[in-house]
């Protein structure tokens, strides 16, 4: 794993820090528009404050949303630097540095579909469905199986309105959510990478993805989506493995049965289908006991479902006889 070397002027945030300030620094930002990119200034956000939303994003006219705040974390923001340019998205390589080449990402026109066990198939345009949803900001974790974490204020809506949209029959018990891969983009170099099941797979139950805490992202502070954090639609399940939540998102399929994820397919052994965050289920070559805070030198305790036990407990009672936390 790589060690990133702190620049001065990626400080975090408080996390007491209200979105009105850091969306005001943003205005002030924007505003100083002569400033060089990258320069410092005052009160620790870098002049290239936006500069990871897709430019041109025909929905950036809806941004910054109202923050939720009934969701709240009692740890600083990660920096936007850091939260967009330290990202795993094995499309674009297997390694942390992957922000550039996800540029080429073409995020429109992009459509979802949704079928299988659903009412009436159906594809909609991504700007359509944006525009349908309720949008809001939340303050939520990110917890990567690879022991480090993130706080991250996400804008999206939460996936039990996707799932209402989608209008599923009683019989789906599952969602399976599907990657672009070659047939909308080939040109994404990892996907050469031949050994890997591409296209990447995740799958929650319908329990999971209609709990309150299950969100579909749209937006990373207070701006849309970078592509390398997912644009311009990816998930966010906070209580698991940051694997489940998958990016880019083109398809969502209501099943029957349990669908295989990526990692799953690769090395199921290692990485299960329900993947919930526990401190005391090590990962067969490491602990997870704690975990580095990007941006900062420290590391923490991890939390029994990432601190989110209260939301999502349960979900999971009378299911000992799963591997729940792997
Ligand atoms: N399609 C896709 N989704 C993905 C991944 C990926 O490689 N491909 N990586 C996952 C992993 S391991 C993590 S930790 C998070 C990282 O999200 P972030 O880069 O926005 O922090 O995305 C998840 N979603
Ligand atoms: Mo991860």
């Amino acid at each position: 794993m790589l060690v990133k070397i702190k620049r001065g002027w990626e400080l975090p945030e408080s996390a007491v820090t209200p979105q009105s300030v850091y969306l005001n620094r943003r205005r002030f930002l924007q505003g100083a528009g002569s400033v060089a990119a990258g320069a410092m200034v005052a009160g620790g956000l870098p002049a290239r404050a936006r500069a990871y939303a897709p430019e041109d994003d025909p929905t950036a006219d809806l941004y910054p949303v109202d923050r939720n705040t009934r969701y709240t974390v009692e740890r600083p923001l990660t920096s936007y630097e850091d939260a967009a340019t330290y990202n795993n998205f094995y499309e674009f390589g297997s390694h942390k540095q992957i922000w550039r080449a996800a540029q080429d990402l073409p995020i429109r026109p992009w459509t979802v579909t949704f079928d299988g066990l659903v009412e009436e198939e159906r594809t909609v345009d991504i700007d359509t469905l944006i525009r349908a949803m309720p949008l809001e900001e939340r303050v939520y974790r990110l917890r990567c199986v690879e022991a480090w974490s993130m706080v991250i204020p996400w804008s999206g809506f939460p996936m039990a309105e996707l799932v209402n949209y989608a209008r599923p029959l009683g019989s789906a018990r599952y969602i399976r959510m599907q990657t672009f891969g070659a047939d909308e983009f080939p040109e994404a170099p990892g996907l050469r990478q031949f050994w890997y099941p591409w296209p990447y797979i995740e799958g929650l139950t319908i329990e999971e993805a209609t709990n309150e805490l299950a969100f579909m992202v749209t937006g990373l502070y207070g701006a849309p989506v970078p592509r390398q954090n997912g644009a311009p639609l990816r998930l966010h399940t906070p209580w698991k493995y940051g694997f489940k939540s998958v990016k880019s998102i083109v398809r969502f399929t209501f099943t029957e049965e349990r669908p295989v994820s990526f990692w799953e397919e690769i090395q199921g052994s290692e990485y299960g289908f329900w993947a919930n965050v526990n401190p005391e289920v090590p990962h067969p070559r490491w602990s997870q006991a704690t975990e580095r805070v990007i941006g900062t030198d420290e590391r923490i305790p991890t939390q029994l479902y990432n601190g989110y036990a209260e939301f999502v407990a349960g979900l999971y009672e009378g299911m000992e006889g799963e591997r729940l936390f792997m």
